[in-house]
C-alpha cells in the first residue's frame, strides 16, 4: 500500500507512534510518505521505502498567522496526484484531520478518490479539541474521515462523550519496539547517580502543566524520608523552571537530576527502580510503556488509558490524581520489599509485551484495509497504471 503519514515532527508522544508506525509498515513492504514541516526525529536513516515531503508555508506580510493548514492540504493533493497513495493516515486532529478533510474535497475535483484515517492521540480531544475555537471543526473533520483510530478505551469514551460524533471509533493501542526498549546492564552509570546504593526513581515527559510534575516532587520530597533516592527527571518544556525552584524549596535541589532532552532513553531507564507518571490528563501513557519495557514498575494517576496499561497492584500503583499521600505509601512498598520489587519488574515487562509492536502493526494493516476497502465501494475515480 502506498500510504501518507500527517503527523506533528515531535519528540514524544503522537510524533513518535506516527514515526514508529511508518518506519514499521515500510519495513513489512508498504510505501510511507511522511508530510510534515520538519524532518521527524526518528526518521534520519535511508530506507527505500521511505520518503519525506516537507511542507513550507509561503511567507507574505499580511499574514500574522502563517496559514500551515492551507500549505499542508496542498501538499497532500500534491503528494497524493503524484506518488498515487491508497491511504491518508494524519495523526493528531488539529489540524491535520480537516486539512486532509479540504485535500480530498480538492481531489474529489480531480477525480481522485483517497480515504482518510484519523488517530486520535489524547489532547486533541481531551484539551484543545474542546476548545470552542477548535471543537466544530474537529467534529466535523471527524466525522468526515473514512477512519477514526483512538489510542485507548477511555479516549475513545472522552470523544464520544466530549463531541458528537456519528462514525465508530476503533481503538488500536500504542505500541512499544521490544528491541530497542529492553533492561540494558548499565550498572557502572548507576553507581555513578546512585553511588551510596540508593534507589533511583524518574520520569520523562515535555514538563507541560498537564503532567502535573510537581506532585512528583512532593511524593519524593516525603519518600526520601523514608527510603534514600535520587530522581531522574528527563526532557523538558514549559515547567522545568517552576519545577526547579520547587526543588529547592523543598529541600530535596541536590537529589533531583535533570538530564533534559534524552535521545537514548532506554539507556536511563535501565537504571530506575521507578517511574512515575502522575498526569492530570493522558490518553495512553506511552512514557509509562516504554519503562515497563525496561522493566520499571510505574506509580501513575489514574487519568485517562493509563490504568489501562499500568495495572494496579500489578505492574505498579495507580492513584486518583493528585493524592500525593497514596502515591508516597505505594512507592515505599515498593522501594521496600524486594520480592515485591522484582514481581512487579517482571509483571511491568509481561504486561508491556501485550503491546508490542508485532502484535499492535497488523491492527493497523487490517484497518487500513478495511477502510480502502469500504472507501473503494463509491470511488469517485480508481487509479490505473497508466496514470
Ligand atoms: O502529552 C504528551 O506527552 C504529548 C502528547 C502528544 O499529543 O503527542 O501525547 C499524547 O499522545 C501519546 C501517543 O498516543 C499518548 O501516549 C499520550 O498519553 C498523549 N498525551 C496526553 O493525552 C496528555
Amino acid at each position: 500500500m502506498k500510504i501518507g503519514i500527517i503527523c506533528y515532527p515531535t519528540y514524544g508522544g503522537s510524533g513518535v507512534v506516527a514515526t514508529e508506525l511508518g518506519k514499521a509498515l515500510a519495513s513489512v513492504g508498504h510505501q510511507v510518505h511522511f508530510i510534515t514541516y520538519t524532518q521527524p526525529p526518528r526518521l534520519d536513516f535511508f530506507s527505500e521505502n521511505i520518503f519525506y515531503h516537507e511542507v513550507s508555508v509561503a511567507s507574505y506580510p499580511l499574514f500574522e498567522y502563517l496559514p500551515y493548514e492551507s500549505a499542508l492540504a496542498s501538499k497532500m493533493v500534491d503528494v497524493t496526484v503524484n506518488e498515487k497513495l491508497d491511504l491518508i493516515h494524519v495523526h493528531y486532529a488539529i489540524p491535520h484531520a480537516s486539512a486532509a478533510y479540504l485535500a480530498k474535497q480538492i481531489l474529489k475535483y480531480k477525480g481522485i478518490h483517497v480515504p482518510v484515517i484519523t488517530t486520535l492521540h489524547g489532547t486533541d480531544i481531551t484539551l484543545v479539541g474542546r476548545d470552542p475555537s477548535f471543537e466544530p471543526v474537529v467534529t466535523f473533520s471527524i466525522n468526515e474521515s473514512d477512519g477514526v483510530t483512538a489510542v485507548s478505551e477511555s479516549l475513545r469514551d472522552d470523544t464520544y462523550s466530549s463531541f458528537e460524533i456519528l462514525s465508530n471509533i476503533e481503538v488500536i493501542p500504542n505500541f512499544i519496539d521490544l528491541e530497542r526498549f529492553q533492561k540494558q546492564p548499565k550498572e557502572h552509570f548507576k553507581l555513578a547517580i546512585c553511588p551510596n546504593g540508593e534507589k533511583l526513581l524518574m520520569h520523562t515527559s515535555n514538563f507541560r502543566k498537564v503532567k502535573r510534575i510537581e506532585d512528583i516532587i512532593q511524593v519524593f520530597a516525603k519518600v526520601q524520608k523514608q527510603v534514600p533516592s535520587k530522581l531522574l527527571l528527563v526532557g523538558d518544556g514549559p515547567e522545568r523552571s517552576g519545577i526547579e525552584a520547587l526543588c529547592r524549596d523543598l529541600g530535596v535541589a541536590s537529589d533531583v537530576r535533570f538530564l533534559g532532552k534524552l535521545d537514548t532513553i532506554e539507556e536511563a531507564l535501565s537504571l530506575a527502580d521507578l517511574f512515575f507518571l502522575t498526569s492530570e490528563k493522558e490518553s495512553f501513557g506511552l512514557a509509562a510503556l516504554e519503562a515497563m519495557a525496561c522493566e520499571v514498575p510505574v506509580i501513575s494517576s489514574d487519568a485517562g488509558g493509563i490504568p489501562e496499561v499500568n495495572i494496579h497492584g500489578v505492574t505498579g500503583y495507580v492513584s486518583k490524581i493528585g493524592d500525593i499521600d497514596d502515591m508516597v505509601a505505594n512507592t515505599v512498598k515498593i522501594l521496600t520489599d524486594e520480592t515485591l520489587h522484582l514481581q512487579m519488574r517482571a509483571n511491568a515487562l509481561a504486561r508491556a509485551k501485550d503491546f508490542s509492536l508485532e502484535k499492535i502493526l497488523p491492527m493497523y494493516e487490517r484497518y487500513y484495509e478495511k477502510i480502502v476497502g469500504q472507501s473503494w465501494r463509491f470511488p469517485t475515480q480508481k487509479f490505473t497504471d497508466s496514470e
